[in-house]
């Protein structure tokens, strides 16, 4: 079974006025959609990796063969960075976080806009391409990664993750790129990130 691209939750326009569009389709149905094509390319090549799931490909990513290593590692690492990113948004997102992850954000950051500042300082701060992340590693951290590296590549599990490529706000915020870091959190589904929470802490 080939990999695909997840339908997109919500309407192309539902993430106005903070993602706009015309980005929400190019990235959905162009970015996402090449990834899959290529990470599906890698696998052709060796059939006994088709029944791994991409995560499982990335969090052992030595046993995959060399010849496709830096194709699933790039491809593989956008197919499942994208998945998270579309479900972890929703239309009229966003507020105070709730839940479990609430009180774990009050632990470990003393407050949610400790989390936010700590968050957007180090996405913005993030050269070139890559993604900003709150991760679980007994507790919560806030990292960066570079192109499409996923957290799973050094086992640690992605809660929440933003996309800092170009391609994720350039045309509606060209360089102000702190100013899209700023306006995502309104997309936020804290609902979603609770069940990644539950699930990354099993
Ligand atoms: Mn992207």
């Amino acid at each position: 079974m080939a990999h695909e691209v997840p339908p997109l939750p919500y309407d192309y326009k539902a993430l106005e006025p903070h993602i706009d569009e015309q980005t929400m389709h190019l990235h959905h149905d162009k970015h996402h959609q090449a990834y899959v094509n290529n990470l599906n390319g890698a696998i052709e090549k060796h059939p006994e990796l088709a029944s791994k799931s991409a995560e499982d490909l990335l969090r052992n990513l030595n046993s995959v063969p060399e010849d496709v290593r830096t194709a699933v590692r790039n491809n593989g690492g956008g197919h499942v960075n994208h998945s998270m990113f579309w479900a972890i948004m929703k239309p009229g997102g966003g507020g105070e976080p709730t839940g479990a992850i609430a009180e774990q954000i009050k632990k470990d950051f003393g407050s949610f806009d400790d989390l936010k500042k700590q968050f957007n300082d180090a996405a913005a701060k993030q050269f070139g391409s890559g993604w900003g992340w709150l991760i679980w590693d007994g507790k919560l951290k806030v990292i960066t990664t570079a192109n499409q590296d996923s957290p799973l590549l050094q086992g640690h599990f992605p809660i929440l993750g933003n996309d800092v490529w170009e391609h994720a706000y350039y045309l509606k915020y060209q360089n102000r790129r702190p100013e899209y870091l700023a306006a995502w959190w309104n997309t936020v589904n804290w609902d979603e990130v609770n069940k990644r929470f539950a699930q990354a802490k099993k």
